[in-house]
């Protein structure tokens, strides 16, 4: 099945540049500014780094942490009215912080929307 070690952790996906934009903070809607921003996903938590050699850097000193998202009760879910871009789906956190994630690819971007629902699903079962 290839080289990918994420099948041996099936709600963990590693890195990969993807276009992020945040749209509210606690509920209070925010500007919005798309940037292209390095996605991790953790078994709890989705990290948004600024680049790539961040996330190396980030576990080795303490002042290169990540934008770390709360997926316990979030919502995930496909949206075309909240951007003119095609590939965009919505993430809401319960603290209702709203984030937009975009690729132009649409399979980069399903495999992302599947993987961050799944664990956003396992997290609800706890
Ligand atoms: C926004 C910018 C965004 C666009 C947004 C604009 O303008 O063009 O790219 O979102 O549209 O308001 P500005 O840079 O002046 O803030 P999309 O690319 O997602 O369409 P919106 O207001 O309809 O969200």
């Amino acid at each position: 099945l290839g080289d990918n070690s994420a099948a041996d952790q099936p709600n963990v996906l590693k890195g990969e540049y993807l276009n992020k934009a945040k749209i509210a903070d606690g509920g209070k809607k925010q500007r919005k500014n798309w940037t292209s921003t390095w996605v991790v996903l953790d078994v709890n938590q989705l990290l948004f780094y600024k680049e790539s050699k961040q996330e190396t850097l980030s576990n080795l000193k303490s002042g290169c942490k990540p934008e770390g998202v709360d997926l316990c009760g979030a919502h995930v879910e496909w949206t075309t009215d909240k951007s003119s871009r095609k590939n965009v789906f919505q993430i809401t956190t319960s603290s209702g912080n709203e984030f937009l994630l975009q690729a132009d690819n649409y399979s980069t971007i399903c495999k992302w929307h599947d993987a961050i629902k799944k664990a956003v699903d396992s997290l609800g079962k706890g």
